[in-house]
């Protein structure tokens, strides 16, 4: 099997002496596929994540990985304008204008040309050929060509936009022709599977039927998959006394506050931090009780940073940020604590176990993995979970508070009803939430998709035979 995805699961570092060490990269895809492309002796297709660098491939813990190198260039015209400013906010539903430039398309289009033309040297004859993420989608179509002898999956981990908004793009039937090279195409949520089988049917005239698409005399099917986290591993990991004892220590860090409402996200306009902080403000401006002393801790992965649209959106956080504590802070006591650090899965889990309230308040977002990990690390039962629900993690965590990130006097309602929610109330959520996310992991995710990767036509016999 061979996965194919931007970036690479490791990030890898040359030595002085010209060979290379590989450092597990962290997320839940990687946990979840590494075991499984160890025991198939799969490999890794990706970028290791800098401009210009060439590494040979390397194997580690039974994988191959393939690294492949982008120039200076290509990250600015495939990576950070066509992918990130043109289909990043078209895709979700257009919470900030897309750029459309025909040289980010031709970048675009050469770059995933060479995804597939190294797919197709390191897959073996028969071979499984997983494909991730809206970088990608051109990838299919550009494999089949080159080896119409394996089996190609597609997953994509944002959501798929309403056909109204996706009709914008000017290059529309090429990714939609992209992406039906493949043999399933995955989605976070059926809305997405439906919207795509729309289309193949309105821009291309393919029949459809029950999510199976005909395309060029083969039958592709579209259905979701909605991903997950490695539940079991992340609720150890916030059991451990290490997490517990660096939990409680947050607390007294933040001068033991009643109530601690945090936020995790990666710094990008599509999570609704500015909303939050928003919604926060407001009831400490009107000094609401739900708000003594209360603090929110927001928590920021630095992200696509030479984006002027990210740009714009950190400075403007920061400005609300520095406002709220000008306005309402004590010294030593500021009601809202914000680091624009990545950290430690250890320490995560300590802020998520540490939160009486976690707010999750994207605009759109294709599943929110935040939300599942805050869930599996409250080992004790305890926590609230205020969750926008236009994610799609709000499909399955139904025991939440979810509110519209749109109407903010509803986000103050969320936050002053979880704050204010009795224990008995948010223990008797939070265990079905808990139910819900320990039966539904990554794992459940991952051998969903392939066996239902396996079940679509057997073509690797009919090409054979061919
Ligand atoms: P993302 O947009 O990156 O993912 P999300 O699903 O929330 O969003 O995953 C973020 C990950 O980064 C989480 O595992 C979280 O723990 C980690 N993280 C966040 N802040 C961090 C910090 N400060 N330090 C360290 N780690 C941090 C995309 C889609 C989502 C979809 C996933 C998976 O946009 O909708 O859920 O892929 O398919």
């Amino acid at each position: 099997m061979v996965v194919v995805a931007n970036r690479l699961p490791f990030d890898l570092e040359k030595l002085p002496d010209g060979s290379t060490k590989a450092r597990q990269a962290p997320g839940g895809l990687v946990t979840a596929l590494a075991p499984i492309l160890s025991r198939r002796h799969g490999a890794w297709i990706g970028w290791p994540g800098s401009a210009d660098v060439e590494l040979e491939p390397t194997t580690t813990d039974g994988l191959s990985l393939f690294p492949l190198p982008l120039s200076a260039e290509e990250v600015a015209n495939f990576y950070e304008g066509f992918s990130n400013d043109t289909l990043w906010p078209l895709y979700h539903d257009a919470v900030a204008d897309s750029q459309f430039h025909r040289q980010w398309w031709d970048s675009y289009r050469k770059v995933n040309q060479r995804f597939a033309e190294s797919a197709a040297e390191v897959a073996a004859p028969g071979a499984t050929v997983w494909v991730h993420d809206y970088q990608l989608q051109l990838v299919p179509q550009l494999l089949r060509r080159l080896r119409p002898d394996v089996r190609i999956g597609f997953f994509l981990h944002i959501p798929f936009p309403p056909v109204e908004l996706f009709m914008r793009l000017p290059w529309r039937k090429q990714i939609v022709t992209g992406l039906l090279g493949a043999d399933l195409i995955g989605f976070q949520l059926p809305g997405g599977a439906r919207n795509f089988t729309r289309l193949a049917r309105s821009l291309l005239g393919s029949t459809t039927s029950g999510g199976i698409i005909e395309h060029d005399g083969r039958k592709v099917r579209a259905a979701a998959f909605p991903i997950s986290i490695d539940a079991a591993e992340q609720s150890a990991l916030a059991a451990t006394p290490e997490v517990h004892r660096a939990s409680r220590e947050l607390r007294a860090d933040l001068g033991n506050p009643k109530k601690v409402v945090l936020g995790i996200d990666r710094l990008d306009y599509t999570k609704g931090i500015d909303v939050r902080l928003q919604a926060f403000g407001e009831l400490l401006a009107e000094e609401d009780p739900s708000v003594q002393d209360a603090v929110m801790v927001q928590i920021a992965t630095p992200s696509r940073e030479r984006l002027g649209s990210y740009q714009r959106m950190r400075e403007s956080i920061e400005r609300t940020v520095g406002k709220i504590n000008g306005d309402y802070g004590r010294i030593g006591h500021p009601p809202i604590h914000y680091l624009h650090q990545s950290l430690p899965r250890e320490e995560l889990a300590a802020f998520y176990a540490a939160a009486d309230v976690m707010a999750v308040t994207p605009f759109r977002d294709g599943m929110n993995l935040v939300a599942k990990e805050y869930v599996a690390c409250r080992v004790d039962g305890g926590g609230v979970l205020v969750l926008s629900e236009f994610t799609g993690a709000a499909k399955e965590l139904r025991s939440s508070l979810l509110v519209n990130p749109y109407d903010l006097d509803g986000v103050k309602e969320g936050f002053r009803q979880a704050l204010t929610m009795s224990s008995v109330e948010a223990r008797r959520r939070m265990r079905s939430l808990r139910r819900h996310v320990l039966t539904h992991d990554v794992d459940r995710w991952a051998t969903a998709f392939l066996s239902a990767l396996e079940g679509t036509r057997d073509h690797v016999a009919d090409a054979m035979t061919r």
